[in-house]
């Protein structure tokens, strides 16, 4: 298995995020990728690969350019119009019926979010494009018979949308992944991030070849409140290749389980030659922004079960805010994907 990781998340260390009307620490810290990293080295998982510089192109794939030139460049561009510089973050949101786009930096902010929990500081596009390339690069080993890879992404990727950063995302990881993973014929992605991966899901709406199945907290409890729903299949030539399977806060092992079998069903019968898990571990039992109670085993049976679809999986690291047990629960599913018994 091959570990796709760099120190160049740092970089991307907000002072603050918007949450519930207060101002609070990160919740998405540089801490999450220190101790997976360290939970890694310590359970043996040692083969470290630095990614390869994901191209402009790759990503105007499933980024709009307009989208890309405005998270390259408006940190400066928000200083100089005044914002404070502690953080990019809008006061205005575009929503519904006022979609102007503006030109002035400090409502652009409000034009490319669809929420006040992605901040963006002088280094986010860089440790973005760092993670990015992470995702790109585990794509292209498994492309070329690498049969399991984890790209340890930071920041995560899976609410960011075509043209719309949100919920800790900038620059969708998974999606990209997924993208390049067609190239060899059909994909699944399998999201299992307690928070619905809206991104994702608008990215391959349209596309008959890369099939999206989540699960996650039901929308009417649970971020992102207004995707997610069952009768979302997708949409034109991608109708009927996007499967959500929204669950009720308190959802333990048993019930999960029982639905990644469903997931895994749908997966097989769309034939994909691969796979991506948008994986979050933010549906274990106590997590802050949660409300599942998976337990650490259930990552184990969760691998496990992905590793008998007998395709190539490329492991993209989303949520989890248990800070304390999130490497276990990251090992734990790797040691369900490579069969390793403890
Ligand atoms: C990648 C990822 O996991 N992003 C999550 C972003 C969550 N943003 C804020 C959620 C606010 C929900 N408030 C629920 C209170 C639970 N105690
Ligand atoms: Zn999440």
């Amino acid at each position: 298995m091959r570990i796709y990781r760099s120190t160049r998340h740092t970089l991307h260390t907000p002072p603050h995020e918007f949450y519930d009307g207060a101002l609070i620490p990160p919740y998405e810290s540089a801490a999450r990728a220190e101790i997976i990293d360290e939970a890694l080295r310590t359970a043996g998982y040692t083969d470290v690969y630095a990614p390869q510089p994901v191209t402009r192109a790759e990503l105007e794939r499933i980024h709009t350019t307009a989208y890309l030139d405005y998270l390259a460049s408006i940190y400066p561009a928000w200083c100089a119009a005044g914002g404070a510089p502690e953080a990019v973050l809008p006061s205005t949101l575009a929503v519904r019926w006022m979609q102007r786009r503006s030109t002035n930096p400090l409502a652009l902010a409000g034009y490319y979010a669809f929420d006040l929990s992605a901040p963006i500081v002088a280094g986010t596009w860089e440790a973005s494009l760092d993670a990015a390339s992470m995702a790109a690069s585990a794509a292209y080993a498994a492309l070329v018979g690498t049969s399991l890879s984890y790209a340890r992404c930071r920041p995560p990727g899976h609410h960011a949308g075509s043209d719309m950063c949100g919920g800790y995302c900038y620059l969708n990881n998974a999606a990209l992944a997924a993208d390049i993973l067609s190239q060899g014929g059909k994909v699944a992605v399998l999201d299992i991030d307690i928070h619905h991966g809206n991104g994702t899901q608008q990215i391959f709406a349209a596309r008959a070849d890369v099939l999206f199945v989540s699960l996650h907290g039901h929308p009417d409890e649970c971020y992102p409140y207004f995707m997610g729903f069952a009768d979302e299949c997708g949409t034109g030539d991608g109708t009927g290749t996007t499967l959500n399977m929204p669950l009720s806060f308190g959802c333990d092992d048993a019930t999960y389980l029982s639905h990644i079998d469903t997931a895994l069903t749908a997966i097989r019968a769309h034939g994909s030659s691969a796979l991506v898990l948008s994986a979050g571990f933010d549906t274990y039992g106590g997590d802050p922004l949660g409300g599942f109670a998976l337990t650490q085993e259930c990552y184990t049976a969760i691998g496990m079960r992905c590793a008998a679809l007998g395709i190539p999986i490329v492991v993209i690291q989303e949520g989890g805010y248990a800070v304390a047990a999130l490497g276990d629960n990251v090992v734990a599913l790797l040691d369900g994907l490579t069969g390793r018994v403890r």
